[in-house]
């Protein structure tokens, strides 16, 4: 048993905020496993690096995507899908660390949503400048179930709209650690991600990483 000062002192609980029913943001929820979620990722994209994915209109993406778990979630010329197959390699996506569906599933239990069982984790890698534009999720087999996002690294802007595209929006901070809930009257909301400013993060450099967990299948 030792004390170190550069250890990460225990975090005092924050109360959830409620964006809007079924949309809840847990302050700093994923702090604690931070560093050993970030160790994960790089595991993950040992195995399925990161790439810029093609909308079906033939934009490329400008976030460097990767997945874990029994789906990932794909896109290019043909549409968007879930696939338990990487095409880049051919190969089932890694599977879903434990410490990933915990954290899932411990998120969504604060948040209301109980039992949340994630087959698909999406890997987001945002640089400065990185955007994503204002869509919906909608590619999931059953909008009953919540999706848990969890923010590391630098910070971002998050744009929270309504449920058609011309909504007005809401701008929310991201920070290193925060998890977000969306479920319920949230789950089909469009959303999106203004281009990150330059900054730079201890843990992460110049990035910020974002997980998605849904239930896909
Ligand atoms: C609200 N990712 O991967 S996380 C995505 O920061 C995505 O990388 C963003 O949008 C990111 O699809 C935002 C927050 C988020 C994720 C999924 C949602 C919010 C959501 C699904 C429905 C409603
Ligand atoms: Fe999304």
């Amino acid at each position: 048993m030792s004390l170190s000062l550069f250890d990460d002192p225990p975090q005092p609980a924050q109360p959830p905020e409620v964006l809007e029913p079924g949309a809840m943001v847990l302050r700093g929820f994923a702090l604690r496993q931070a560093a050993d979620l970030l160790a994960a990722v790089q595991q993950i994209t040992s195995q399925a690096p990161f790439r810029h994915l093609v909308t079906p209109g033939g934009l490329r993406m400008s976030v460097a995507m990767t997945n874990c778990g029994e789906l990932g979630w794909v896109s290019d010329r043909s549409g968007y899908r879930y696939d338990p197959i990487d095409p880049d390699s051919g190969q089932a996506w890694p599977a879903m660390p434990p410490l990933f569906h915990q954290l899932a599933l411990d998120a969504a239990q604060a948040a209301g949503f109980s039992g949340f069982a994630p087959d698909a984790c999406l890997v987001n890698r945002y640089a400065p400048g990185t955007r994503l534009s204002l869509h919906q999720d909608r590619d999931e087999g059953n909008y009953a179930h919540p999706i848990v996002s969890v923010s590391l690294g630098i910070p971002a802007l998050f744009l929270w709209g309504g449920a058609q595209r011309a909504d007005k929006t809401r701008r929310i901070a991201l920070l290193h650690g925060d998890v977000v809930v969306w479920g319920g009257p949230a789950r089909l909301r469009f959303h999106g991600v203004l281009p990150l400013p330059e900054a730079r993060h201890p843990l992460t450099s110049t990035s910020r990483i974002n997980l998605t967990f849904r239930k896909a299948g």
